[in-house]
């Protein structure tokens, strides 16, 4: 298990510090300058482009990736969309590939509509890292891999089996439609059930598109449409939270249970009262550092994203590139009201 304590409690200063300069249509914050590590002796520079901004995961996954740049002496750089919607980053990939900044650190809405922009940016000399979602592999160097997508999958069926005694009907609420690894863990989430799991029954997948409000009003409309649910599956930080605020305030709770993938601070108080019983995550700081170390990888010509190649990410330690270019950071991890207290994140 990488999960690691300190690591997670270190995030609280890191969090606090977490001011970043939001415009109404996106925003961009800036930090580090180099000291100068790349292989030419020029500082590394790394853009960090999530879904959305104001997601507190990748505000997490993203301190992390700035401490790791700092680490090393680069120019760390966050841009990003408001809204998780398909191309909406595209600006962005294209202004850091004007700029000429080292690498990009991406995580897509969508695994084809960002293509063409990455592959501009790359020829014209960026270095593409997805990390948390990531797009068809022929856009990318390299994809930082939160979790196996089996095991992501796995974790989140038992804990529904095991919340609602094996059996009754379920709903998923997910990110964006189009997001690449809420469709995967969600299609081998439907494959367990049916292996494993005959008397569940899947009857609806709805998307808050990763946006607070659109996820509260996405529950409300499934509890009204399946009076016989027990169960929610939500496979994002920003739904199983908007799903866990509204049945705790409602005549649901304790009804249906609501399990996924959360952050602890988020998901504190309802695990606290009763209305979550187990949820899962994996360290998204952890997640930002490794893609940082491997972007400064590739920028230095150490690796070439090729199945085999080694690099080491500080504190993390060693990691080996897999197949089709892909890094794992480690395994999902389970929060429950035994150990959520030990995580402040
Ligand atoms: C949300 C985003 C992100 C996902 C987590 C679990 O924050 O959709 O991509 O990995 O949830």
């Amino acid at each position: 298990m990488k999960f690691n304590k300190k690591r997670a409690s270190a995030l609280t200063a890191l969090v606090a510090s977490a001011a970043l300069a939001l415009s109404a249509c996106g925003g961009s914050s800036d930090s580090g300058n180099g000291g100068g590590s790349g292989s030419d002796g020029k500082a590394v520079s790394v853009t960090f482009l999530p879904k959305n901004l104001g997601n507190p995961y990748f505000d997490t996954s993203d301190k992390g990736g700035k401490a790791a740049v700092e680490e090393f002496g680069g120019k760390f750089t966050e841009v990003g969309p408001q809204e998780a919607s398909p191309d909406a980053q595209v600006p962005f990939i294209n202004t850091a590939a004007q700029q000429g900044v080292g690498a990009l650190v991406v995580s897509a809405n969508d695994p084809k509509a960002i293509g063409d922009a990455l592959n501009e940016a790359r020829d014209a000399g960026t270095k593409v890292v997805t990390f948390d979602s990531d797009t068809d592999p022929q856009y990318r160097d390299l994809f930082i891999n939160q979790a196996s997508a089996e095991g992501i999958a796995k974790v989140q069926v038992k804990m529904i089996a095991e919340q609602i005694g094996d059996k009754g009907e379920i709903a998923i609420l997910s990110a964006a439609a189009n997001a690449t690894n809420q469709n995967t863990w969600i299609d081998l989430m439907k494959k367990e059930l049916a292996a494993s799991h005959p008397d569940i029954k899947l009857v609806d997948t709805v998307y808050g598109n990763d946006d607070d409000q659109t996820s509260f009003d996405k529950t409300s409309a499934l509890l009204q449409k399946y009076p016989n649910l027990k169960g929610i599956v939500s496979p994002t930080t920003v739904g199983i939270a908007a799903a866990a605020r509204y049945v705790s305030d409602s005549d649901f709770k304790g009804k249906v249970k609501v399990t996924g993938l959360g952050t602890p601070n988020q998901m504190r108080d309802y695990v606290e009262n009763g209305t979550v019983d187990a949820f899962a995550l994996w360290n998204p700081e952890d997640l930002g550092f490794l893609a940082a170390y491997a972007a400064k990888a590739l920028v230095d010509g150490d690796i070439t994203g090729k199945e085999g190649d080694k690099f080491t990410a500080g504190k993390l330690g060693d990691y080996t590139v897999g197949k089709d270019g892909v890094v794992l950071l480690g395994d999902p991890f389970e929060f429950t009201k035994d150990n959520i207290g030990d995580f402040d994140f």
